[in-house]
């Protein structure tokens, strides 16, 4: 049962606007009015029509997710999530697991059957990869073992560093 969840993820580094996916996921902010990181680089791609649609929305409580176009990138959708600014306190992990678990959810709303991640939370909110990856990964095969609608998830990385962390911990995973 794990081992099927385990099989229907995949670790890469790179670019996540030049996924060709159903759906990838935005580390926004509760505007939902665009940022930096990889939020700035969803905007740039998708041109200025995301950020009308995004308008329209007014906004995202920590840990929930919204859903848009995805406009000029090769995704159909963008599932915008918004994670805890780390804190050290117990409330971040709650946030944090809410984050993908809400844009799972969202993604079998939308019979999304591929999406991709970004490291949610550990750039500019400081949140350490080492525990942001556990709780990525675990909240993610426990859905995959109920749901049996998406067949891929990806976890995109851009630095090498967060690559690693990552796989390492798939590979302890698949043990
Ligand atoms: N593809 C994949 N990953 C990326 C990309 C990309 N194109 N660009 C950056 N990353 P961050 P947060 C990685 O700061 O910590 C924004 O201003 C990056 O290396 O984008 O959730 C929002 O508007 C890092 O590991 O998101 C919010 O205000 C990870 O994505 C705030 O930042 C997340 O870093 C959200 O902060």
């Amino acid at each position: 049962m794990e081992k099927e969840a385990l099989e229907r993820i995949e670790i890469l580094r790179g670019d996540i606007t030049r996924l060709q996916l159903d759906a990838v996921v935005n580390a926004a902010n509760t505007s939902l009015l665009g940022g930096g990181g990889v939020d700035g680089a969803i905007h740039r791609a998708a041109g200025p029509r995301l950020l009308n649609e995004c308008r329209k929305i007014g906004g995202c409580p920590t840990g929930e997710a919204r859903i848009t176009r995805g406009y000029n990138m090769p995704a159909g959708y963008v599932i915008h999530t918004v994670g805890p600014i780390y804190s050290g306190r117990a409330q971040d992990r709650k946030l944090l697991s809410s984050c993908y678990l809400n844009s799972l959810k969202l993604a079998v709303k939308n019979s999304i059957t591929s999406i991709a991640f970004p490291a949610i939370s550990c750039g500019v909110y400081g949140y350490p990869v080492e525990d942001a990856c556990k709780i990525a990964v675990d909240t993610t095969c426990d859905f995959l073992k109920e749901n049996r609608t998406i067949k891929k998830v990806v976890f995109i990385l851009f630095s090498e560093k967060n690559h690693a962390v990552y796989q390492e911990y798939l590979k302890s995973l698949a043990k």
